[in-house]
């Protein structure tokens, strides 16, 4: 079974990474979610890696904030890809996240998102896009929600447009 795996470095990160979860389940894509933590539990981490990866876990999503080494962990673990998103933990504003996050040394990428909740969407959607290239349904659905994006859009500027 295909699956996306999303992994948090705290349970203080939930309140962001729920909308990953929460994008996820409205495409109807199969997910797990865990706390674990580079620093903090290094082990069950790499242990909780190896044992998704065999029940069919496709792409991971890491999220954490300060210095946000869990993506790089997962990617000394696995070679499937993994996207990070750096939280916004301290005082500066995960911009610390990000910095950890997306400065992987040159052959163990980790594919970074923006800081916060539009960080934690996109993953979502990076994650989809990656499970669509081999699976027509998913890709048909991410085609659909962008026509509806774009319907939007025009239906938001008639309510306040002003066009000579
Ligand atoms: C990181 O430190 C976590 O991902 C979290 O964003 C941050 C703070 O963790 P807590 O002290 O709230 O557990 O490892």
């Amino acid at each position: 079974m295909n699956f996306v795996s999303i992994i948090m470095g705290s349970k203080s990160d939930y309140e962001v990474m729920k909308n990953s979860a929460e994008t996820l389940e409205k495409f109807g894509v199969k997910f797990e979610m865990i706390v674990s933590s580079a620093h903090r539990s290094p082990e069950r981490t790499k242990d909780y890696v190896k044992g998704a990866e065999e029940k069919g876990a496709k792409v991971f999503i890491a999220a954490a904030g300060m210095a946000a080494h869990l993506a790089g962990a997962l990617a000394a673990t696995t070679t499937k890809p993994i996207i990070g998103v750096p939280l916004d933990a301290s005082s500066l504003n995960g911009n610390d996240a990000l910095l950890s996050t997306v400065q992987m040394p040159g052959g163990m990428p980790v594919g970074t998102v923006a800081i916060g909740k539009a960080g934690a969407v996109n993953a979502a959607y990076l994650a989809m896009q990656i499970l669509a290239i081999s699976d027509d349904e998913l890709a048909v659905k991410l085609k659909e929600d962008r026509v509806l994006k774009a319907q939007k859009v025009e239906t938001d500027s008639k309510s306040i447009e002003v066009i000579l």
